[in-house]
């Protein structure tokens, strides 16, 4: 079998590539591990920077994303047992953002690509990438018990961070940068109404925590917790009344979370990860499969968006006249917004939690950090900048 672009992965950034590509008349299989059930009720990411929210409307898949999805206009940061809102648009010339889950933005793509797109296979492992540097490269994989090979003009690697397609940059050309953090996330899905209107970053004595929500009628809450942590070790009420504790202030005493079942319950290892360049000849890498963030800055989902935005116009231009300037010009442009975006990330992340090995002159530095946002507007802009996403050409 034969193709034009060959997807690894059907994460969102091999899905809205697949859309994206079929839209500009490009022919394209998405191979998937997983089965659909699995990969549609994955709980990850769930708010959407401005830019991909339009995004996903121009590639005509942002229907229910706008009758069920939530706008948020701003954030709240708690801290030093206060609360202070940062507000988007005044900040950023109008800009905001939409709550609208990961799980949900798979679904509509996956419905839209298997009634109007190329193949999408799920429960077809690939085992290797080869020939990068060939005219024709080859994706290998296990499908209905036989091993299969696919040809490809390109083949785009959107495999997530355990993925194989990064193997075919050779280990001499290829750079990998890491770091790793000492706590992670447990976060919890819960029928219970949020009752907060926007999210809620909270800096406190205990840990870090986090209120979001998936819609008017489930919260989706986080607490920081030590790496190795076993998420049996915390019972429902433990849990309640840590996050309780964390986002108290001394404004609003009787202010408490809503409390309803706790219908999922998992810990998140918190890491930064690049790999360099994003392309290897006719194999390039994308979303999860280049780059890792930790998801205090929200902002996993939305470069896995830009890289296949920028990726597709690259594939529509060299379709057209035969040019592979955007193409080479790939690694480097997708690079500059995710070495900003994993900046971003480590500062909401190192600023909001508690390092154990952390002195008290550190916490000082963060309380006097998280002030200067809520006194400065330079300061706030710059946050709402990064928080809503900078413009896709950048
Ligand atoms: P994905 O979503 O990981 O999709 C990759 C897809 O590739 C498939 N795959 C293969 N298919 C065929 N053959 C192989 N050999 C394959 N190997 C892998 C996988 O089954 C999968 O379907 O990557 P993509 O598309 O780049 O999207 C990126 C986002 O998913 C990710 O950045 C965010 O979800 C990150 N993230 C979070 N971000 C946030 O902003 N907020 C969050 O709360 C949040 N929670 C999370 C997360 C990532 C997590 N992971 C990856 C461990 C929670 C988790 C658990
Ligand atoms: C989420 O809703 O899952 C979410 C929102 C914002 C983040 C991280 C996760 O920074």
């Amino acid at each position: 079998m034969h193709t034009t672009v060959g997807i690894v992965g059907a994460g969102p950034a091999g899905l809205l590539l697949a859309r994206l590509l079929h839209n500009a008349g490009i022919d394209s299989v998405v191979l998937e591990r997983r089965d659909r059930a699995y990969v549609e009720q994955r709980q990850r990411a769930g708010m959407l920077e401005q830019a991909t929210a339009d995004a996903l409307r121009a590639a005509g898949a942002g229907a229910r994303m706008d009758r069920e999805g939530m706008p948020h206009h701003g954030i709240e940061l708690r801290f030093g047992r206060r609360a202070h809102r940062i507000d988007f648009p005044s900040l950023t010339g109008g800009r905001s953002v939409m709550v609208y889950a990961q799980t949900e933005v798979v679904k509509d793509l996956i419905a839209l690509q298997l009634a109007h797109g190329g193949p999408l296979l799920f429960d077809a492992e690939v085992t290797s990438v080869e020939g990068a540097d060939s005219d024709s490269p080859a994706i290998r994989y296990l499908h209905e018990g036989r091993e299969q090979t696919l040809t490809c003009d390109y083949v785009i690697g959107c495999d997530g961070f355990h993925g194989v397609a990064r193997h075919a940059i050779p280990a001499s050309v290829r750079t990998v940068y890491e770091r790793t953090y000492p706590y992670s996330w447990l976060g919890i899905l819960a029928e219970a109404p949020p009752v907060y209107a926007e999210l809620v970053y909270a800096h406190s004595e205990r840990g870090f925590a986090l209120a979001s929500m998936r819609s008017a009628t489930v919260s989706r809450l986080y607490l920081q917790v030590p790496n190795g942590t076993d998420p049996a070790h915390w019972s429902d009420g433990r849990i309640w009344d840590e996050l309780d504790a964390r986002f108290a202030t001394d404004g609003d005493p009787g202010w408490k979370l809503e409390r309803g079942p706790v219908t999922s319950k998992a810990v998140l290892p918190m890491r930064s990860h690049v790999v360099e360049p994003m392309r290897h000849g006719r194999v390039f890498l994308a979303g999860d499969a280049a780059h890792i963030v930790p998801p205090t800055g929200a902002k996993g989902l939305n470069l896995a968006a830009a890289d296949v935005i920028v990726l597709a116009r690259a594939l529509a231009l060299w379709r057209r006249t035969g040019s592979t300037r955007l193409l080479d010009a790939y690694s480097d442009t997708c690079l500059r917004r995710v070495w900003r975006a994993e900046h971003f990330s480590y500062f909401m992340t190192t600023t909001l939690h508690t390092d154990p090995a952390q002195s008290a002159f550190e916490t000082r530095l963060q309380l006097s950090q998280l002030e200067r946002v809520a006194a400065s507007p330079h300061a706030a802009a710059e946050l709402a900048e990064n928080y809503t996403g900078l413009p896709l050409a950048h």
